[in-house]
């Protein structure tokens, strides 16, 4: 299968949910199918298969990374202008292909289809951005402390970037890596999720269709085993930065890899983000925007929120409303049912992690207020829509009870499941909001200024919002988080371009004989050298 082929196959359907691609690497503009494959499921109907795709071998990563060094040392040299009309091509296709390219996310991640316009927007956000930055990616010029002479800084590429990304946002994230990676004349080799290998290849198209030469952007696939493989380059130097988004356990170990080689990678990790509701909060915006805030995307977001802070005065109203709320979302297979709230979890191993939280949960002492656990015809969920025995799929949750010490508190879960913590005050609420060991996202409901103040200077967290989601960030504020969520790196807007350029500093002497920086230079007020000379004792 060629690329055109594969392109043709994308968006038109063959069965009730579309066709079954058989995928390839993407290396060199090529795709290579390989020998041993896996497959990519439907997540809302196990009984569809969206394609196989290879697992990437020995040989194959060897390939990729050799192409993509090659294919480094002339888009470095292309202008950055017309590398950012490369990048004004592919939002026009994304822009052309938006529907399709949403419903491969949705048949592939169980993600409902508005969800999925707004990943593949946010794509085409972030290259409309990037496109015209092109024309700037500036750098400085600077006085000299001494005659005749020039400074100026440029940004440089890095070189070959690796991309590991995960399944929740298979598209907009890795847009907020690849795109401005290329901008800045990187060339690329993305390793997408196993969850989401149809919307990689999707992705790829897009980028060979805009025109960007071969080799430039490189896809590989395969289990954690490909991204293992593709790490060792980083080590022998082939690979000059790596950017992850996934696990703060997995972030921890490519540190220590990138480290070692000298590198800082970027990593956008994991998160527990808190949402107080002070007692002044407008509850009738608060309650349908927590709900989106905690359930949305079935709480498979890195910003999605873990802990909802209670002001004492109104925890019962806000509680009694929120569980009214939670009890109405509708769930079920995305594909067939644009008004379901949340569709499956995305893979086996976020099953098996909410299912053993249920138990922990409960021994720890916590309260669960609701919560059935996985969905099936002999475990019924009223609004449920579609055949819940052929996907993941797992009801609405809510705990009470919960002190800052219990692991409920402290651990992503990665799925459907919110606490409620009552505190007696915003001092309380505030200190409670950072007793976690992330900071990624954080939100308050408050209409009081002055809290506000102190919420945006006292958080610890990348992101906050007010009177606002944990959710929900756009796609030119740089997003990232402190403490175990991240390095400190950003994506997204002008301060992603730090990542992927280092600086570098250059100067030009014109002066007709030796001048020395520190040493000959005149640092009297006047132009005249100090005299010093009585303060010498001989
Ligand atoms: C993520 O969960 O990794 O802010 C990204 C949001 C989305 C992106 C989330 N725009 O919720």
């Amino acid at each position: 299968m060629n690329t055109a082929e594969a392109w043709n196959l994308i968006g038109k359907q063959s069965s009730s949910y579309g066709p079954q691609l058989e995928g390839g690497h993407f290396i060199g503009g090529k795709l290579i199918r390989g020998s041993q494959h896996f497959k990519s499921i439907n997540s809302s109907d196990n009984q569809d298969i969206v394609g196989s795709f290879p697992k990437a071998t020995a040989e194959e990563v060897q390939n990729a990374v050799k192409t993509a060094n090659e294919a480094f040392l002339n888009w470095r040299k292309v202008p950055a202008p017309i590398r950012g009309s490369a990048i004004g091509r592919l939002s026009q296709v994304m822009e052309r292909e938006k529907e399709s390219l949403a419903w491969i996310i949705t048949r592939e991640i169980g993600k409902p289809f508005r969800e999925s316009l707004g990943e593949v927007q946010e794509a085409i956000d972030t290259a409309q951005f990037f496109q015209s930055e092109g024309r700037r990616l500036y750098g400085q010029t600077v006085p000299s402390e001494l005659p005749n002479k020039e400074l100026m800084t440029y940004r440089r590429p890095l070189g070959v970037c690796l991309m590991i990304t995960a399944s929740n946002f298979p598209f907009a994230v890795p847009s907020w890596k690849i795109i401005p990676a290329l901008i800045a004349g990187n060339s690329v080799i993305w390793k997408p999720s196993q969850d989401a290998p149809a919307t990689a290849l999707a992705f790829a198209l897009c980028f060979e269709e805009a025109g960007f030469p071969k080799g430039v952007v490189n896809v590989i696939f395969g289990e954690a085993q490909a991204g293992e493989k593709l790490l060792k380059y980083v080590e022998k130097s082939q690979i000059h930065k790596v950017s992850f988004t996934g696990s703060s356990a997995v972030g921890r170990k490519i540190g220590e890899i990138c480290g070692r080689a000298l590198q800082s990678p970027s990593l956008e990790l994991g998160g527990k983000n808190p949402l107080i509701i002070n007692r002044d909060a407008n509850l009738d915006k608060a309650i349908p925007t927590s709900i989106v805030s905690c359930y949305g995307t079935a709480g498979q977001r890195c910003t999605s929120t873990g802990n909802i802070i209670i002001h004492k005065d109104i925890y019962d109203e806000f509680k009694n409303r929120f569980l009214e709320e939670a009890k109405k979302i509708k769930i079920g297979n995305c594909v067939q049912d644009e008004k379901v709230l949340y569709g499956p979890l995305f893979a086996e191993r976020y099953l098996d992690n909410f299912l053993k939280h249920l138990e922990w949960g409960k021994k720890d002492g916590a309260k669960l207020l609701i919560g059935q656990g996985r969905i099936t015809k002999s475990n019924p969920y009223p609004h449920f829509s579609g055949d819940p025995d052929r996907g993941l799929y797992v009801g609405p949750t809510l705990w009470e009870n919960v002190t800052k010490e219990m692991r409920l508190f402290q651990e992503e879960i990665f799925g459907p499941t919110v606490n409620l913590v009552k505190v007696k005050d915003f001092d309380e609420a505030i200190e409670t909001a950072n007793a976690h060991a992330y900071g990624l996202s954080s939100a308050i409901f408050t209409n009081d200024p002055f809290l506000m103040l102190r919420f945006k200077e006292e958080i610890q967290a990348g992101m906050s919002s007010i009177n606002n989601s944990t959710t929900g960030a756009e796609a030119h504020l740089p997003f990232g988080g402190t403490k175990a969520s991240g390095n400190g790196t950003r994506e997204s807007g002008i301060w992603v371009l730090d990542s992927y350029t280092r600086w570098h500093a250059v100067n030009i002497d014109l002066a007709p004989k030796l001048q020395l920086a520190q040493m000959d230079v005149d640092y009297g007020h006047t132009g005249k050298a100090l005299d010093f000379s009585g303060w010498v004792k001989h």
